[in-house]
């Protein structure tokens, strides 16, 4: 079962996405371009999209039976591979979409399961990632049997499959059972490994998936984590000491967010985001140049509730600024007028964020002293509330 997500690479996909209530079709057009990201991601090209306007899915089909034909008839046509669906599918939509379009059909927790597997590179972040496609998978297996109940056909009531879901889901329970455990021992090594670290002010770099948290971090640190134009391309948190004008700290780097996180991907991933939930400042990095930064930004915040980590002192960190005055301004602009725009965006994020927040362009190093000012200052006051009487120990 996990093996059908594994082989995706360089297949041509449509991808479907519904229009539901108050969204704009705007909207969903920019949450189908995420999803043919996150499709070229993992490896399959996107060649094109559906979106329907329903008011809820449609229990069997997911979209509705008209739409469905439309595709079935491009599918054929075109010789797609795959459909991928910009919501989470049942067992049985998938079991019924996959009888009319005859390929094979995934949903985008399924893709985004599948960017980590091939991502996950340490013990941790392969237990996480492998018990959350169980979990994923375990709902599920009953309509990915009753698909093959029908091809067995009326033998006896209980249905050849029957005994089969069940044993089924015993192996994988069993299977999830035995991940916990070993996520157990590495997360007390982790914590071990943690608590090592003595007093140091923890600073955490979060954000959505691909605003450029690694660059940052390289920047800051000078070290060498893989960034790159991908989503996902960090999957397990790397720490490392700077010291700032003698001051000292831990930097750390995590996993991006991405709105529909799978749940269960939150869930197993908890350890790794422990490092922001022990995190004393955390660093808010937004890709001001996005068309949807500002709904990306609240995506990292409601993330940061469910990690119970939202109150702590932030830095929101606008990076990217020079691709967002390349899609702002037309060349014919007046300098006086581009100052004024840029001017109000300052004004509008310092008020929102009580003046916690910078602008930046790390790729090509901009305003890199007045951030790196700007931490000193945070970390600064969080030893002087820690150690009242040590400070002269940090500057
Ligand atoms: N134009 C522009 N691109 C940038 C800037 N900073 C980073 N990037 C690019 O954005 C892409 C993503 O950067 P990363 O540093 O990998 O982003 P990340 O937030 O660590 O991404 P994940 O680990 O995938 O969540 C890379 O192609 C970077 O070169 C910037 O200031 N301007
Ligand atoms: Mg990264």
């Amino acid at each position: 079962m996990l093996n059908k997500k594994t082989s995706i690479q360089e297949e041509k996909a449509i991808l479907v996405g519904l229009i539901h209530g108050s969204q704009t079709e705007e909207q969903v057009k920019e949450y189908l371009e995420e999803l043919a990201f996150l499709a070229e991601t993992a490896g399959a090209k996107a060649v094109k999209r559906y979106a329907q306007r329903l008011s809820t899915p449609d229990s069997r089909t997911f979209v509705g039976k008209g739409k469905l034909e439309e595709i079935r008839r491009y599918v054929e046509d075109k010789d797609i591979q795959l459909a991928i669906f910009d919501d989470e599918l049942s067992g049985s939509q998938i079991t019924n979409i996959e009888k009319v379009l005859d390929i094979k059909v995934i949903d985008r927790s399924d893709l985004i399961l599948d960017i980590f597997a091939s991502r996950a590179k340490t013990a941790q972040a392969k237990t996480q990632v492998e018990l959350a496609q169980y979990q994923y998978i375990l709902p599920r297996l009953k309509g990915m049997w009753s698909h093959l109940e029908r091809l067995g056909g009326g033998i006896g009531t209980r249905g050849p499959g029957e005994t089969e879901i069940e044993t089924d889901r015993r192996i994988v329970k069993d299977k999830i059972t035995l991940l916990r455990k070993r996520l157990s021992v590495i997360d007390k090594q982790a914590y071990v490994q943690r608590k090592d670290r003595g007093e140091f002010v923890r600073v955490a770099l979060v954000g959505y998936t691909n605003v450029g948290k690694s660059t940052i971090m390289n920047i800051l640190s000078k070290s060498e984590v893989f960034a790159e134009n991908k989503l996902f391309a960090t999957l397990d948190t790397t720490t490392r000491k700077v010291v700032f004008e003698s001051t000292p700290f831990l930097l750390s780097d995590t996993v991006g967010f991405i709105r529909k996180l799978p749940h269960h991907l939150v869930e197993s991933f908890k350890s790794t985001l422990d490092e922001v939930r022990e995190a004393d400042i955390l660093l808010h990095v937004v890709d001001i140049s996005h068309p949807n930064y500002e709904e990306q930004f609240g995506v990292v915040n409601k993330t940061l509730q469910e990690l119970q980590a939202f109150d702590k002192p932030t830095i929101t960190v606008f990076n990217k600024m020079d691709s967002y005055e390349q899609n702002t301004f037309d060349p014919w602009l007046e300098e006086s007028v581009r100052l004024e725009i840029l001017e109000d965006l300052r004004e509008r994020w310092e008020r929102e964020t009580h003046g916690n927040c910078v602008f930046i362009a790390a790729i090509e190093k901009r305003n890199i002293e007045l951030l790196r000012q700007t931490i000193v200052n945070k970390v600064r006051e969080t030893y002087r509330v820690r150690y009242p009487y040590k400070s002269e120990f940090f500057y």
